[in-house]
């Protein structure tokens, strides 16, 4: 899988990138990551990328051209073609707050494609020609303010790389994660079986395989119930765990 990342900012995914999974994978060519410092694509000898706002008003706004170009050579030479928008053979995504929230469900779709484009918006905003006729989606993380859209490349190519079949080890697997059943993760023990006089809870070291299964569903089960009951209207469940569930109190709609 390949991502494109537009930024005015390059040097600040040089850490997260060559560091653990995300690393190896670059490595095993199992992921391609291009960085594209937009201000390459500024055509005046100050190499400007961006300008006061129309109609006034605090701070600076991104230009359309440098994000533009860039965009368009990069589609240019991987397609021979700089269809954007609607039109574009991948998805081209500009990070804001003003996105939809990103999620498991979007990263597993993001993980199907070949190719996905992400350009950091940054300072106060970016021109509103971008978003009406270069990209074709806008994503935020979450409901806070970032001073720009890097932080936000950085934990999609995270979240998206490690469903890419073969990225994690089987020792890792992505089946298990929280949220990949719609329910949280359980509680992880490893050695010693008794720390500073905390023990390891007793079914773990039973050996008993089906005694483990189970007690692990209902430690997480009880922990979305607890921590996130809003997930659990969405989680597959089945009749033991709904009976389960009720034996710990949940309100669950018929
Ligand atoms: Cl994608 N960008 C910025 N600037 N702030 C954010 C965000 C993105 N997602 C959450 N906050």
């Amino acid at each position: 899988m390949r991502f494109d990342i537009f930024t005015l900012f390059p040097g600040m995914f040089a850490g997260p990138f060559s560091e653990s999974i995300i690393k190896r994978a670059v490595s095993r060519d199992l992921l391609t990551i291009d960085l594209h410092d937009i201000r390459d694509y500024a055509r005046d000898e100050h190499r400007t990328a961006d300008d006061y706002p129309y109609g006034g008003g605090s701070g600076m706004v991104l230009k359309p051209e440098p994000v533009f170009e860039a965009v368009e050579d990069a589609l240019s030479r991987q397609y021979g073609a700089k269809d954007t928008g609607r039109a574009a053979p991948c998805p081209i995504i500009l990070l804001t707050p003003q996105g939809r929230t990103f999620n498991q469900a979007i990263a597993r779709d993001l993980a199907g494609r070949r190719h996905v484009m992400l350009i950091c918006g940054h300072y106060e905003g970016v021109d509103e020609r971008v978003r009406e006729r270069l990209v074709n989606d806008e994503i935020s993380i979450g409901d806070y303010v970032l001073s720009g859209g890097e932080p936000a490349a950085i934990v999609i190519v995270d979240a998206v790389s490690r469903l890419v079949p073969g990225v994690l080890g089987s020792e890792e697997s992505a089946g298990e994660d929280s949220f990949a059943g719609g329910v949280l993760e359980y509680p992880q023990y490893t050695r010693p079986p008794v720390y500073r006089g905390w023990e390891v809870p007793e079914v773990l070291i039973s050996g008993n395989h089906g005694r483990i299964r189970r007690w692990r569903r209902e430690q997480s089960l009880k922990r979305t119930l607890e921590r996130r009951p809003d997930l659990l209207s969405k989680a597959p469940l089945d009749a033991d765990d709904i009976k389960y569930l009720k034996t710990i109190g949940a309100h669950l709609p018929p």
